[in-house]
């Protein structure tokens, strides 16, 4: 072998070398709607350094952010038929087809972000993930969303009453068209890229999510009265296309599972830390932010959870989690 070197140029031994660690490499694709630089794209990237690092190299992950693959709902079947790898998406866009997701997309299900942890990090979280494998998809972890509230263009929404006749853009789930129903408002479900120019333009009066993507997506510029309704504490999932980590050997796929669970504390700390960035960054600009009287909002999802509590695994799962301490 060193003898076939010397006979080699400096040069080729380094493309033949280059050729070599190539090939040996298989870059995983994962989409995000978000920006570069948000926690969730960092959270995944993160779990691309842990990936490549503990197979040597053989593989890692390439992030495709700001929606460069497209929305978020086109990207779910991207990864479901296994066009690309990986993905990092909202729960609310599965509620139609992986049932146990409803749960916790369910409003006010979650007594805080504490509860949530506790009931998502045990056995129901491990019971929502196992429900992934038949959409063709493996959970491999949970991230921190925080809370989704109300905010428009017209007003600040104190009481239940203020929601009347209002126009907001809900994500894409049955559940919160119905919840917005509840409390006397129209929803319409729409992409979250067109939020913005439906606020500007006077389709919709406003939208519902987190500090975070209120701040990235730019929406207080267009809706300045944010109202912490606080209606659901729903985590974003990350999966990966099942047959992808099927062809896994079985000490891979514990690898990825492990580096999926050692990503979920890195997001969380990033999360903790953009939000309250951003509630500083919205608030500088003018964005008027206001307590809610929460319970008369908690009283008036009795018939969302009456229409979508409907069989004994989803019951079953509600009392579990009401049970959680
Ligand atoms: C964000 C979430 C995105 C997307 C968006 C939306 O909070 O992180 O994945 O679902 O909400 O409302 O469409």
């Amino acid at each position: 072998m060193l003898h076939i070197t010397k006979l080699l140029s400096g040069v080729a031994v380094a493309s033949l070398l280059m050729l070599g660690t190539a090939a040996a490499q298989t870059v995983l694709k994962s989409s995000d709607t978000h920006p570069d630089g948000y926690p969730t794209v960092e959270g995944v990237k993160y779990f691309g350094e842990l990936i490549k690092e503990r197979t040597a190299g053989r593989y890692s992950v390439e992030v495709y952010h700001s929606a460069q693959l497209g929305e978020e709902k086109d990207t779910i079947e991207q990864v479901r038929s296994g066009v690309i790898e990986l993905n990092r998406v909202s729960m609310a866009p599965f509620n139609g087809t992986v049932k146990e997701t409803i749960v916790p997309a369910l409003p006010y299900i979650f007594r805080s972000e504490e509860h949530m942890h506790t009931v998502m990090d045990g056995p129901i979280g491990d019971q929502i993930k196992a429900a992934f494998e038949p959409a063709g998809l493996v959970a491999l972890a949970f991230y921190d969303a925080g809370s989704r509230s109300f905010y428009n263009s017209k007003k600040p929404i104190k009481t239940v009453a203020d929601m009347k006749g209002l126009k907001f853009r809900v994500i894409q789930s049955d559940i919160f068209v119905d919840m917005t129903a509840a409390l006397g408002a129209n929803a319409t479900p729409m992409p979250y890229g067109e939020v913005y120019s439906s606020v500007e333009t006077g389709v919709i009066d406003g939208a519902e999510n987190n500090y975070p993507s209120y701040d990235t997506a730019k929406h207080f510029e267009v809706a300045k009265y944010f109202s912490e309704d606080q209606h659901t504490i729903l985590p974003e999932v990350f999966v990966m296309n099942k047959a992808a980590f099927d062809k896994l050997t079985p000490e891979d796929q514990a690898l990825f599972k492990q580096a999926a669970k050692d990503s979920v504390a890195k997001q969380r700390e990033l999360w903790a830390k953009k939000t309250g960035e951003s509630r500083a960054t919205v608030e500088k600009a003018g964005a008027q932010i206001n307590e809610v009287e929460k319970q008369g909002f908690i009283d008036a999802m009795k018939p969302v959870y009456d229409k979508h509590v409907k069989d004994d695994v989803l019951k079953k799962l509600v009392a579990d989690v009401q049970a959680t301490k």
